[in-house]
């Protein structure tokens, strides 16, 4: 427990330096500066990559962005946390997510019941595969891949498993469907989207 005021120093002082608006815009606004981003990690990535369709049948394509603008205090996965985006699949499908941070700030990816994301530390995924390698280290300005098939309906979170960030709200709600037919996505107060 000593660790945490630490960390949680060491990930907010880079971001109250840069000149920001005190509550940006979820979702859209690459131009932040946060110092040390590496934009060309993910050039071109916006939160409709948050859910594509897989190339097997039955699999989705997850991809996260930690840090993606100064939300949050950089706490966020393509603009969004606290799980305000609402990923939903039908169970049984795969997923695959490429998880980017390109920020020198430690980020990973879990997937999570939603109720965990009240830990401050989370040890194991709770389907299996579903974490980045260390995901309690985490990874600074680099990516990582991780696969899993939920074969279980209910309601889960796509955390950043580092110490104390899913609590700080860096989450996606995500949902697995015993009824629904097909992917969707849910942004903020938008209608779900299903996946096609
Ligand atoms: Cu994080």
């Amino acid at each position: 427990m000593t660790r945490f005021p630490i960390l949680a120093l060491l990930c907010l002082a880079p971001l109250t330096q840069a000149q920001t608006p005190a509550t940006p815009p979820p979702g859209h606004d690459h131009s932040l500066n946060i110092p040390g981003i590496k934009k060309e990690l993910f050039a071109g990535i916006t939160d409709a990559d948050l859910l594509k369709l897989g190339t097997e049948p039955k699999s989705v394509k997850v991809t996260l962005v930690a840090t993606f603008n100064a939300a949050n205090y950089g706490m966020n996965f393509n603009g969004w946390s606290h799980g305000k985006a609402i990923l939903t699949v039908p169970v049984g499908w795969k997923v695959d997510v490429t998880f980017i941070n390109p920020s020198p700030i430690p980020h990973s990816a879990i997937i999570i019941e939603k109720s965990d994301t009240k830990k401050l530390q989370i040890t194991e995924p709770y389907f299996e595969g579903g974490a980045t390698p260390k995901h309690l280290v985490g990874l600074t300005v680099g990516q990582a891949t991780m696969s899993f098939t939920p074969d279980e309906a209910g309601e889960f979170a796509l955390a950043c498993g580092f110490p104390a960030h899913a609590v700080s709200g860096h989450w996606l709600a995500f949902n697995v469907s015993a009824d629904a037919k097909a992917p969707s996505l849910q942004l903020g107060e938008k209608a779900a989207v299903e996946i096609k």
